[in-house]
């Protein structure tokens, strides 16, 4: 299904007055900040879909394909983040799992992804499940295991995977492993280390020259007493020893509870080794909620510190780092789903670009700590819903992305063209 411009125009006719209305009490409430670079930047922000967020997620109790028409194949996953691109004017990328998904004709892929105005973000791999035919397992992990040819095979299966990606234009592998042990004991933490180093060498030598690594972390689960790159420290010290084309990423649920991430974010930044992020949100572990969901307040001060962090070292906010949704979706439709979580994160990070950064340097350097916090709340408290719509709507897209997917019967429409299919994925 396609959404066409007339179809978005007509909805946006609908809805203009109020939209402008509210844009200009904005810039009202607003007139001493350069609100037309605030809008410019809003536009050029994408964030990347993943390709495994568009069927209905499973928990490992189940999985209710509520929705059903989900994607049956690469193209119709790409068509589908086309019609979220086309909402939203901000879903501009697509992220590949291998072997989930297995590019074909890589030629064929890139033109119909670039139809609908998307890009191949990072690929990745995946070593935490064992693949049909495969001659090993990685019931005792992958990377880190104890057997060589264990590793051999998962070191050949990334660089498989970066090949790919260099057929779609891609410049990024996302490794997420999840390797580690279930019992003390188990395994010798510096073997497994140096195992993991060592694999991950490997890998970084056979990326081309203008691609980036990551080097994802999670502190538990599948793995329940340790995990082989189980915090944010244990990714820069791979990142640090592989060299400058590795970057450590961030996953918003991967940490343990009441981890200050803004901080991580912070010293990552300073250090240039921050590389990535997945956005989700949650309330106990790596729940995969929708981004801005259960704690808005810590999107937005992570949003604060990569702004800030960003801007000290000259950065471009929408292309130097990689920005990603990492979400999975049981009792919503997953593409309702993905337009909140965009939503959300470009309200944090509207928020973040608007926080008076002079006077909240000042308050720090006098140790105004009341004066800090009224600098940070004034913009959280801020409703800027109409500045993101008006990035929105100068893309080209829709003031209420949701309400027009609901008004064109996207769901239904996807339902009678594909049926109720299920899409791969966890
Ligand atoms: C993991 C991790 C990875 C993702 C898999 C599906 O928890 O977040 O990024 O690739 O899930
Ligand atoms: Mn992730
Ligand atoms: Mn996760």
């Amino acid at each position: 299904m396609n959404i066409e411009q007339n179809q978005i125009e007509k909805h946006n006719d609908s809805l203009l007055t109020s939209h402008q209305r509210k844009l200009a009490f904005l810039k009202e409430d607003w007139s001493h900040v350069d609100l037309e670079s605030v809008i410019k930047k809003l536009v050029d922000f994408q964030i990347a879909i993943p390709s495994w967020a568009l069927g209905t997620g499973g928990t490992r109790f189940g999985r209710f394909a509520i929705t059903g028409g989900e994607p049956r194949t690469i193209e119709e996953k790409i068509e589908d983040v086309g019609l979220l691109h086309a909402l939203n004017g901000a879903s501009g990328a697509i992220s590949l799992h291998i072997p989930w998904d297995i590019p074909q004709d890589a030629e064929a892929l890139k033109s119909l992804a670039a139809s609908y105005g998307l890009k191949f973000d990072a690929m990745n791999s995946n070593t935490f499940q064992d693949q049909k035919g495969s001659a090993h397992s990685y019931k005792f992990g992958s990377l880190q295991n104890v057997n060589k040819d264990i590793r051999k095979q998962a070191i050949e299966h990334n660089i498989e995977v970066i090949k790919h990606g260099i057929a779609l234009g891609s410049d990024a592998l996302t490794v997420w492993l999840a390797d580690g042990s279930c019992f003390p004991g188990q395994l010798n933490f510096r073997k497994a280390f140096e195992n993991t180093l060592e694999s991950l060498q490997e890998i970084y030598s056979a990326l081309p020259e203008n691609w980036k690594i990551f080097v994802e972390y999670k502190a538990f689960e599948p793995n329940f007493y340790s995990t082989t790159v189980g915090d944010w420290g244990q990714s820069l010290l791979y990142a640090s020893k592989l060299g400058k084309k590795a970057y450590t990423l961030v996953d918003l649920g991967h940490h343990l509870p009441n981890a200050n991430i803004e901080q991580i974010v912070a010293l990552l930044l300073m250090e240039g080794k921050l590389g990535g992020f997945h956005f989700n949100d949650s309330k106990y572990g790596d729940d995969d909620l929708t981004a801005g969901s259960i704690k808005p307040y810590q999107l937005f001060l992570i949003f604060n510190e990569l702004v800030e962090g960003m801007d000290a070292k000259g950065m471009n906010h929408a292309k130097d780092l990689g920005w990603m949704i990492d979400a999975s979706h049981n009792v919503k439709d997953p593409l309702e789903d993905l337009l909140q979580s965009v939503e959300a994160i470009m309200i944090a990070y509207a928020q973040a670009l608007l926080v008076d950064r002079k006077a909240l340097n000042e308050a720090q350097d006098n140790n105004d700590v009341a004066k800090a916090q009224e600098i940070l709340q004034h913009t959280f408290r801020s409703d800027l819903r109409a500045l993101v719509a008006e990035a929105r709507l100068r893309a080209g897209a829709a003031l209420s992305p949701i309400a027009l997917y609901r008004g064109l019967e996207v769901r239904n429409n996807l339902v009678n063209h594909r049926g109720n299919t299920v899409a791969t994925g966890l």
